[in-house]
């Protein structure tokens, strides 16, 4: 048995999110080199964090040119450019329709109203190693692009042995129509985003996954712009009654346990003999999984099979935790939908695998892990966007509304902010 057995009142599954203080010591220092020095700290840190050789020829840009990212587009086999090219206008299609509309309405004779307006300039992460994911160029960039940010910018690691990020990063950018790209990685890239250097101009917001380094980054520089939620590892959790099939519930888990050793996979069910059925088929599925040795880590830390009495607690449980996926596989998983409150994102029947949300049904895959979901939402349009109210009175509103400004204006010992009113009443009546 590689994962645990808990019923309803043993279990505890509580994630947390912790930073090394070596890391955090580090890479305050990483912000200061390069907020003092600019591009010649940043491409210092590239040769010795990446390994790119020509990192410290000024003669090579930091910037990937076009000629760069259209070959690694062409040199990407045709079924994938297929593949890449539908998630993006699905994910696009998607984010145009969750677009918030602008606002306006009359009350007591005033005009009010609240507007959205996009963010100038953002910058976008994107990790290189073995999270180096082409659909997370879309998830981040897209979005901004539908709330109408105008520059969008791109950073990735170089790779050591070419100079330049993964071609795969390289071909959803140019899918995507990102206009600039970075060849910057780790701490370094986030330092240029927040102060900006000579050739990487700073950006109002950051977003994008990354390890430890860019994570404590983002957090350290939040005083100088905006960051999306810090992403923690993956989290799934399935819901099953009596008529889920353990292949599939089994399947999914594994699908979320191969991201990493730290993510968490957990199936929730009424049926002691689903439950059973789950465990043998994991074990199954396991053994061929080619990632095997990060799935088994995961399920051993962060994976639980647990009984519960009803799907009322099965509900109150999903509901405390907060995961970032929950899966329902139930007879009548609409029926559960309206009771979910703190959830990142729902997939609904036994046809509908959390993988489906990562690449291609439309809506983000960036959403809030380790319990965040109590507060946090998945990336969305309105976080490249910011909004602003307006008020318009007539004179026959204002003299409606006068009395009770001046009065409150009075309590608050405001004397100037009453008379602003008083003179334009005085002003009717002359
Ligand atoms: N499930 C991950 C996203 C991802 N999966 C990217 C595959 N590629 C976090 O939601
Ligand atoms: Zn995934």
């Amino acid at each position: 048995m590689i994962i645990r057995r808990y019923s309803s009142d043993q279990w505890i599954w509580q994630r947390t999110l912790t930073s090394e203080t070596a890391v955090q010591s580090k890479v305050s220092e990483i912000l200061e080199t390069i907020r003092r020095d600019g591009d010649f700290a940043l491409r210092r840190y590239t040769q010795e964090f990446d390994r790119w050789q020509g990192a410290m020829n000024a003669e090579e840009p930091l910037s990937v040119p076009r000629s760069v990212r259209e070959a690694a587009l062409a040199a990407t086999p045709a079924s994938l450019q297929t593949a890449l090219r539908e998630a993006a206008q699905r994910i696009r299609r998607f984010h145009e329709d969750v677009l918030p509309d602008n606002r306006q309405f009359e009350q007591a004779g005033a005009t009010l109203g609240m507007v959205w307006r996009p963010l100038r300039r953002v910058g976008v992460y994107a990790p290189g190693g073995k999270a180096a994911y082409p659909s997370t160029v879309f998830m981040n960039t897209i979005p901004a692009q539908v709330a109408g940010v105008t520059e969008i910018v791109l950073a990735s690691p170089p790779q050591a042995e070419t100079g330049w990020p993964h071609p795969l990063i390289l071909a959803a950018a140019e899918i995507a129509g990102v206009q600039e790209v970075y060849r910057i990685g780790g701490a370094q890239a986030i330092a240029a985003f927040a102060y900006g250097t000579a050739s990487v101009p700073a950006v109002e917001k950051i977003v994008g996954p990354g390890n430890q380094w860019v994570a404590t980054a983002k957090q350290q520089v939040q005083s100088h712009v905006a960051i999306d939620s810090i992403a923690g590892p993956s989290e799934v959790f399935v819901i099953a009654d009596h008529t889920a099939k353990a292949p599939y519930v089994a399947a999914d888990m594994l699908a979320q346990a191969e991201h990493d050793e730290a993510a968490g996979a957990v199936c929730i069910s009424t049926d002691r003999r689903l439950l059973d059925e789950v465990a043998s088929e994991l074990e199954r599925q396991l053994a061929i999984l080619p990632r095997r040795s990060i799935a088994a880590q995961a399920l051993q830390t962060w994976g639980a099979l647990v009984e519960v009495a009803s799907m009322t607690e099965a509900i109150e449980l999903t509901n405390q935790m907060a995961p970032e996926h929950v899966e329902l596989h139930v007879a009548h998983p609409y029926e559960i939908l309206p009771e979910l409150r703190t959830v990142g994102a729902v997939f609904l029947g036994e046809y509908t695998p959390e993988p489906v949300g990562d690449y291609l049904a439309g809506p983000n895959h960036v959403l809030p892990t380790h319990g965040t979901a109590r507060f946090a939402s998945g990336l969305s349009v309105h976080d490249f966007l910011r909004r602003f109210t307006y008020v318009s009175y007539d004179s026959t509103a204002l003299a409606r509304d006068a009395e009770s400004i001046i009065r409150l204006a009075e309590a608050e010992g405001l004397d100037g902010h009453a008379r602003a009113v008083q003179i334009r009443l005085e002003g009717e009546r002359s």
